[in-house]
């Protein structure tokens, strides 16, 4: 067992690797080849060590994201449990164009974000004190595009690769959290006018409040919490699809509009 302070060296050795991965948007081998024996708070912690590398190179923190919160999410990618991962300001899309520079094997999924107007932080969250630090909630799509190859990972890979983490668009109509049901809301993925994706908010821990309980309760085991003003994707509510220069991608949520996407160069 190799001394504390070696292990320390290689996970920050680890995040400056991956970070540079995700920067350049080149995949790469699974860490778990080189250390089969890598604990999930380990790669925790790596997944904060990359930010801190881009925060700087002058990228900010600006939300959080919640990812695997369906079963079916967690069967597909072969991995069985929940995971969050941390947002920057470089990932946020202001137009709904998606340059496929710097991107290797990109998939899109419908999300609901919230938006936070009050920290929280503690093991005994509840969906009250979610409800009553909301500002608003916004429909939302997520890119990600997992660093290995085949986007093939397990989840102490996926944990360190910041859970995928790539580019994210809000929709810019922001919605009240009180007259909408949440779990209820219906979404349709279209690529080029074709349905492929349909599913319910309810899909994300039986309603994405819920996610959002789930991540302070997770970040409570390293201290941490969420801040007033971020921005919190709560989970795919759908399978994401891989996506094409050359795609047009429609997603409609019942009631609430509709959030475009174009796939460029
Ligand atoms: C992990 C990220 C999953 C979600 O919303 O479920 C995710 C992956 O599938 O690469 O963002
Ligand atoms: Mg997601």
């Amino acid at each position: 067992m190799p001394c504390r302070e070696v292990r320390q060296l290689n996970l920050q050795q680890i995040a400056k690797h991956i970070h540079f991965h995700q920067q350049n948007g080149t995949e790469m081998d699974k860490i778990t080849i080189e250390y089969p024996a890598l604990h999930v708070n380990e790669a925790y912690e790596i997944q904060r060590l990359a930010i801190e590398e881009a925060i700087a190179c002058g990228d900010e923190l600006i939300g959080m994201k919640m990812g695997l919160t369906s079963v079916a999410k967690q069967k597909s990618v072969g991995v069985e449990e929940a995971i969050y991962g941390r947002l920057t300001r470089s990932m946020e899309l202001l137009n709904p164009t998606l340059s496929m520079k710097g991107l290797i094997h990109p998939r899109v999924e419908p999300e609901i974000a919230f938006v936070l107007n009050k920290d929280i932080e503690g093991e005994h969250v509840t969906s009250r004190d979610v409800w009553a630090a909301t500002e608003c909630i916004l429909p939302a799509l997520e890119v990600i595009d997992s660093r290995y190859k085949n986007f093939s990972f397990t989840l102490e890979d996926v944990v360190s690769d910041n859970a995928s983490s790539t580019k994210f668009i809000l929709g810019n109509q922001a919605f009240s959290p009180y007259h909408t049901q949440w779990d209820q809301v219906k979404v349709e993925m279209y690529r080029n006018g074709e349905l492929v994706q349909t599913g319910f908010g309810a899909a994300v821990l039986e309603h994405p409040v819920r996610s959002v309980v789930e991540l302070v309760k997770m970040l409570n085991r390293t201290n941490e919490g969420l801040k007033a003003g971020m921005v919190i994707l709560t989970g795919g509510i759908t399978e994401a699809i891989n996506v094409y220069e050359g795609d047009f991608i429609e997603v409609k949520y019942d009631q609430l509009g509709q959030l475009n996407l174009r796939v460029e160069e």
